[in-house]
């Protein structure tokens, strides 16, 4: 156990050491010049990727856009392998980026926050860990992630299951192996989605338990060539800027035509090139309306059921897959590798449990209304408290004692998605209320990093002690999120974005929908007027 944080001062702390914390401590360290420590969970660096070590974990964005862009050393030299980063290689870039800009020496693992308690006597954070430090430090910076609160489900009997039981967002380190045995995963987002066929090429039976149906595009994963490689270096810059100004943080041309205003030959046309092509160029690059108008969402819905129809051999099962409850992209658009065609396995059944719900786990398996299911191992491919959770598992306390999962019962507030009123000198890498999960992540993150050090670096130049979201900005804030997502067709599905997966969890639409390009010019007028909308307290009493 480290213990030389005991009762020290820092200028800054920051929770978690995935992109946000490792790029927020190289700032504040390298480049301002202060002093802070980073306390991470895990023991090494990684955050979201040292987590999810479930067999297929990958990226949904490209590999060369899912990366730092602020060094150009650093994003010439790195070479991917394949079309998406796979987990363990994301982690090895991860790695790679801490040795670089020796960041390990100021990230304490091992070492979860508890609590972090604005003094007000102090004007400084108290920070507590389950290791027992205590910091004082004048910034309080999260980096803890918007989908790292794993959720298992409330079912009755799972302490009874004989078998072995993992969440994907923790699994072990040493792999699960499944050869010859009965597995069955509950859940089919993002991570069971990738799960499945490689869990199917070694189970000796798998099982699956929907509950929603998904619509999927295929990734079209390979590997890249050294040429596709140096042409995309080549053009680093524009690429980089591009993304930073977009809506979803890639460069793809993002589509600004309407799915209605073309002819059926047209329409379909433009979605088989994309659906060649595979990936997010889908949801992107084909129509600009589908995230916005039903109609032009239910063409795109329609072509993704009749891909369902072409691929699953038997109808029945094509049936059940066809997602026909929601929009399409209203919940997390999916990325697959070959994930309708697994059901035409021989070794893969799958269970609507919306049609017959999970009643028990029982000692031997998981037993629906319609009968039981004899597993080995069970995978909870179930999600997360997203956006949220995080937070709620530290006692974030701010001014007069008020409690940050209090202010929040009623679902998230924080200007900007940055910083909650009443909170002063905290600020939220990637907190509910910015683009976060509704874009590419790593430029995200820079631009919210880049946001919080400018201002840090100006409250120490200009002598200002405490930065305060004014309450009014942030209600002003919230009610701009929740506008711009009522535009959208995200609130018409039950997803964790909206809270709907927690049972109790607030409805609320918690990332802000108005894309990277947008938020990122907010934010710059916002920094160029003297940041507007937060109460800036000098250090000294300023002499008139
Ligand atoms: P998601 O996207 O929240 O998916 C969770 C899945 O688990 C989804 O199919 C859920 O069905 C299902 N689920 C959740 N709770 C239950 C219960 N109680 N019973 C049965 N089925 C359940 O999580 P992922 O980990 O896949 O992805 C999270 C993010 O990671 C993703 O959005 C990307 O940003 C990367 P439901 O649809 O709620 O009916």
């Amino acid at each position: 156990m480290t213990t030389d944080t005991r009762h020290v001062e820092l200028d800054a702390v920051v929770v978690g050491a995935g992109f946000s914390g490792m790029y927020m401590l190289y700032r504040l360290r390298d480049v301002l010049g202060l002093s802070a420590r980073v306390f991470e969970a895990g023991d090494d660096v990684g955050g979201t990727w040292y987590w999810n070590r479930y067999p297929g974990a990958r990226c949904d964005s490209e590999s060369y856009l899912y990366c730092f862009t602020f060094d150009k050393d650093l994003a010439q030299e790195w070479t991917w392998s394949g079309k998406y980063p796979e987990q363990p290689e994301i982690l090895r870039y991860l790695s790679h980026v801490a040795e670089r800009f020796d960041l390990r020496r100021d990230i304490q693992f091992e070492t979860r926050v508890t609590a972090a308690h604005f003094r007000e006597d102090l004007n400084r954070w108290e920070i507590e860990t389950d290791q027992g430090d205590r910091v004082l430090a004048r910034y309080f910076i999260t980096g803890v992630g918007c989908i790292s609160a794993g959720q298992v489900p409330d079912i009755k009997g799972l302490d009874s299951f004989q078998g072995e039981w993992h969440h994907t967002g923790a699994w072990p380190h040493e792999g699960v192996d499944f050869t010859g045995k009965r597995v069955g995963v509950i859940g089919t987002g993002s991570s069971g989605v990738q799960a499945i066929p490689v869990i199917a090429q070694q189970a000796g039976h798998l099982t699956v338990f929907q509950r929603t149906p998904q619509y999927t595009i295929p990734a079209r994963h390979g590997t890249v060539t050294p040429e596709f490689l140096d042409e995309v270096k080549g053009r680093y810059d524009e690429i980089f800027e591009k993304s930073r100004w977009s809506r979803g943080g890639t460069h793809y041309d993002e589509a600004e035509g309407s799915a209605l205003e073309v002819d059926d030959d047209e329409r379909r046309r433009i979605y088989e090139a994309a659906w060649e092509q595979g990936g997010f160029k889908f949801l992107l690059t084909t129509f600009g309306d589908i995230t916005f108008d039903r109609r032009a969402n239910d063409t795109a819905a329609e072509f993704i059921r009749s891909k369902i129809r072409e691929i699953v051999d038997d109808p029945e099962t094509a049936e059940k897959l066809m997602p026909r409850d929601h929009p399409f992209a209203s919940k997390r658009a999916l990325i697959d590798t070959n994930y309708f065609d697994t059901y035409n396995r021989e070794n893969v059944d799958l269970v609507d449990i919306r049609h017959a719900p999970i009643e028990a786990i029982t000692a031997n398996g998981i037993r629906t209304r319609e009968g039981e299911y004899e597993l080995d191992v069970i995978v909870f491919a179930t999600g997360y408290d997203g956006m949220t959770g995080a937070f709620n598992r530290i006692d974030i306390r701010g001014r007069g004692g008020e409690a940050l999962k209090e202010k929040w019962a009623e679902g998230p507030k924080a200007y900007l998605g940055l910083s909650p009123a009443g909170f002063p000198n905290m600020f939220m890498i990637t907190g509910p209320g910015s683009p976060s999960v509704l874009s590419n992540m790593p430029p995200t993150i820079e631009q919210h990093v880049e946001f919080v050090s400018d201002f840090v670096e100006y409250m120490v130049e200009h002598g200002i002690e405490l930065a305060e979201a004014d309450a009014e900005a942030e209600a002003e804030w919230v009610d701009h999120v929740n506008e711009v997502a009522s535009k959208t067709l995200y609130m018409l599905a039950d997803s964790w974005y909206l809270g709907a997966n927690i049972p109790g969890k607030p409805r609320v639409f918690m990332p802000y929908a108005g894309g990277l390009g947008v938020y990122r010019e907010k934010c710059n007028e916002i920094a160029e007027a003297g940041y507007e909308g937060y109460v800036l307290q000098s250090r000294e009493p300023v002499e008139v």
